[in-house]
């Protein structure tokens, strides 16, 4: 098992790297301010960083490390938003370009049925001439198929164009969305906040201060969502700090937001497959920042998907205490050129997290605990 270290060494490590000062804060539970955060970024002392993130995810969570067995469904690869980084996108007409039909999203979750599934996660491009009627028909379709699954469906940027298609304000659409089957929203669409980026990169999407606006609906329509930001491509680490304090300050109005998620730049296939996109460290770094920027939100997620699953297992001991679930079929970064498999079984995550030092928790969508390796953890010690 892991072992803690305790406030003094904490404190000795921090002050060796030069990090005494955040470190005081860190166990005073005061927030940490943008300087620090960018010191955060800059600081060569890695594991002194993850060991201040470990203490926070310890004092959050325990060793308790949290997964779900979920499944995606990404309904269309159609998308007329045309962002460089993006590998998955396609125009009509184009190979491989696809739309299901409710029949089809229905098939995916009924193939699954023999999978103790409780959440799917559906989420794709954004194409103009889907109906609105067609958002309401998946969501029914899912919950005839199987009515006690959690549909976690529809970044922000769709929930844009939903509310466009619809031709009434976001506010009347989610409870009909909700209605409908929507449980929550996940933290897709995102990217970085800053503008220079937008513009350089993904310019026809929603800006930054929209994406939060809409998060905000999402939230006060009692609908909570996850948050990301995705890393490792053009970004600097001032962009890094302030998409995170800007995420920081919406949950502190609103509460919304139950998990973050750094989203490591795949550039296969995409139109930015000259950058090299972020290191092992890279992403152990993000993990962190985000533990200890983010004192908001509860929960930070490495998603195995797009690390290594070795790194994940690592992000354990560097702030993360969530590696998502047993997904199913995930297109958007095997488009993208991930080499990790494309679903895992339940079993096989509980061997990863025990393997890392940790207590596995199958959680619902809402962190409902569904089964606790705790007793298990603790008559095996
Ligand atoms: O918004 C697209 C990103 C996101 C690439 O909420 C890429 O639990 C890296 O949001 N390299 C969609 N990233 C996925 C997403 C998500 C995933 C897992 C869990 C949750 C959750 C949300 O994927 C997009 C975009 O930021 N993305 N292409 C790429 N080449």
């Amino acid at each position: 098992m892991y072992a803690a270290r305790s406030e003094a060494s904490l404190m000795a490590m921090a002050r060796r790297a030069d990090l005494g000062t955040i470190a005081e804060k860190v166990l005073a539970k005061q927030r940490l301010s943008l300087e620090d955060g960018l010191r955060l970024y800059q600081t060569p002392a890695l594991h002194a960083l993850g060991a201040l993130a470990n203490h926070v995810r310890e004092r959050w969570h325990g060793w308790r490390t949290y997964f779900n067995v979920n499944q995606h469904v990404n309904y269309t690869n159609l998308c007329n938003k045309l962002c460089r980084f993006c590998a998955f996108q396609r125009l009509p007409g184009q190979a491989g370009a696809y739309w299901m039909s409710p029949e089809e999203v229905a098939a995916k979750i009924r193939a699954q049925l023999h999978n103790p599934v409780t959440e799917v996660h559906m989420v794709a491009g954004v194409w103009p001439k889907i109906p609105y009627a067609y958002y309401l028909d998946i969501l029914r379709a899912v919950k005839a198929v199987r009515p006690s699954i959690h549909i976690k469906a529809f970044t922000m940027v769709e929930l844009d164009q939903i509310a466009k298609v619809a031709g009434k304000p976001l506010e009347d659409v989610l409870p009909e969305l909700m209605q409908a089957g929507l449980g929550s929203v996940p933290g897709g669409g995102a990217e970085v906040f800053s503008e220079r980026v937008r513009q350089a990169t993904y310019h026809l999407k929603i800006s930054g201060a929209q994406w939060l606006a809409i998060a905000r609906k999402v939230h006060r329509a009692g609908l909570k969502s996850n948050c990301t930001m995705l890393h490792g491509h053009i970004e600097t680490a001032e962009e890094r700090v302030d998409h995170l304090d800007q995420l920081r300050r919406l949950q502190d109005e609103t509460g919304g937001f139950q998990t973050y998620i750094p989203l490591s730049f795949h550039p296969e296939n995409s139109e930015m497959s000259d950058v090299p996109g972020p290191t092992a460290l890279d992403e152990l770094r993000e993990i962190a920042v985000g533990r200890l920027m983010l004192d908001n939100i509860p929960h930070i997620k490495a998603y195995w998907i797009l690390m290594d699953v070795p790194v994940a297992q690592t992000a354990l001991d560097f702030g993360a205490d969530d590696v998502d679930g047993t997904v199913v079929e995930e297109k958007i970064y095997h488009d993208a050129g991930a080499t990790t498999p494309q679903h895992v079984e339940r079993e096989e995550l509980v061997r990863w997290i025990r393997a890392a030092g940790r207590i596995p928790i199958e959680r619902d969508t809402l962190y409902r605990v569904i089964w606790s390796g705790e007793a298990l953890a603790a008559t095996s010690t």
